[in-house]
């Protein structure tokens, strides 16, 4: 049942309002192609429930500057959302990044922590599902991200020993990133953001002059800023980390795969071992977020597995993973996020990222 008198902060807008205890339930017509609303106060409980499990909520957006949107009409129904949002600068790795994690918990990879999740959000789900799992499972690299994104990449249900909470995940252009126009929207998620993974590509041996090594991160800087005043936790994670196999302590934390529980020690050890690393290729700026936040944990990840080549074809070029989709420790950011936003309890979690 719907919760009264309960402040929610809508994932889209970044308003904050009272969750309203009302009967009308938005169901998206997929005929029509639009969002239509539907009293359930005349159908049995057992109806209504069904109907706003699977249905939309009108945001009120009290401040009045976005366009018309929608939100899970079971949204304010469970404890309190955790939002997440990847930051790194173009073509860093975001989308592989947060698409591998997605697929890894839909694969039940956080069962040993007693967590489970599932969509919340279904039509985006689905959405997220097709443009983004199933091509990368079919080894197709993903298009970069296209400007002007508001909206949330997914919001799913996190089912947890402490509770269950919308998890919520933002994912925009790297381009809109940094940008540092205030009035650009797409940033707008950094207002209701409960955690921050700063997404850092590690250098392709093959080019020279990325990004990655410059003396600045302009998406870390920008945002680190706009987050200034709050006591978020952060993850800056290395991606693209195949790429590091004569790196050994990169090479050895891959090749340990994924991890099953939560041990601050082992978190630590890594951590220490990303920001060494980080250090010695001239990558300073991207330590930003270390000095920045209270708790903040370094990881290695390889969303893919290798490098993306280009598929022979008569029309446009097309890239895909040759050896397959292959992620490695993906999920190792997300479970250090969930040990510190408190989502995964215990004296062990407690300690992770603490200085
Ligand atoms: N080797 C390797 N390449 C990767 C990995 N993840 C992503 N890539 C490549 O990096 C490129 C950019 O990845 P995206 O995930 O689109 O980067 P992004 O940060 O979302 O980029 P924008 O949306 O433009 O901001 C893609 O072409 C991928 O082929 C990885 O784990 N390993
Ligand atoms: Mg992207
Ligand atoms: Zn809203």
């Amino acid at each position: 049942m719907t919760t009264s008198h309960r402040q929610v902060r809508c994932p889209v807008c970044a308003d904050e309002f009272e969750w309203p205890d009302e009967p009308m339930v938005w169901l998206y017509n997929q005929a029509a192609g639009r969002y239509e609303a539907f009293d359930v106060s005349t159908v049995s409980s057992v109806k209504q429930a069904d109907l706003r499990r699977g249905g939309y909520r009108k945001c009120p957006n009290p401040s009045g500057d976005m366009v018309e949107h929608f939100i899970p009409a079971s949204y304010g129904d469970y404890g309190e959302p955790l939002v997440i949002g990847l930051v790194g600068a173009p073509s860093s790795g975001k989308t592989h990044l947060l698409t591998s994690m997605v697929r890894q918990m839909h694969i039940n990879g956080l069962a040993s922590h007693g967590i489970t999740v599932s969509a919340l959000d279904f039509l985006r789900h689905r959405r997220f599902r097709e443009q983004f799992i199933t091509p990368l499972e079919q080894g197709g690299a993903l298009p970069g991200t296209g400007t002007g994104m508001t909206e949330a990449a997914d919001i799913l249900l996190l089912r947890a020993p402490t509770g269950d909470r919308p998890l919520v995940f933002f994912d925009v252009a790297g381009e809109d990133l940094v940008n540092p126009d205030a009035r650009n929207r797409s940033t707008r998620f950094l207002l209701g953001v409960d955690a921050v993974i700063f997404v850092h590509a590690s250098e392709d041996p093959l080019e020279t002059g990325q990004s990655s090594t410059a003396s600045e991160n302009r998406s870390f800087e920008l945002a680190i800023e706009r987050l200034r005043d709050r006591r978020i936790p952060a993850a800056i994670v290395v991606t693209k980390s195949d790429r590091l196999r004569f790196v050994p302590p990169a090479e050895r934390w891959l090749h340990g795969g994924d991890e099953h529980t939560v041990n601050a020690a082992r978190i630590r050890a890594e951590s220490r071992d990303v920001y060494a690393y980080l250090h010695h290729a001239g990558a300073g700026a991207s330590l930003r977020p270390f000095e920045a936040f209270p708790r903040c944990t370094l990881h290695f990840t390889s969303a893919s597995g290798g490098d993306a080549v280009p598929v022979e074809t008569d029309g446009p070029t097309r890239w895909h993973f040759p050896r397959g989709f292959r992620p490695s420790r993906v999920l190792e950011p997300l479970v250090s996020i969930l040990a510190m936003t408190g989502a995964i309890s215990g004296h062990e979690a407690e300690k992770v990222g603490m200085p």
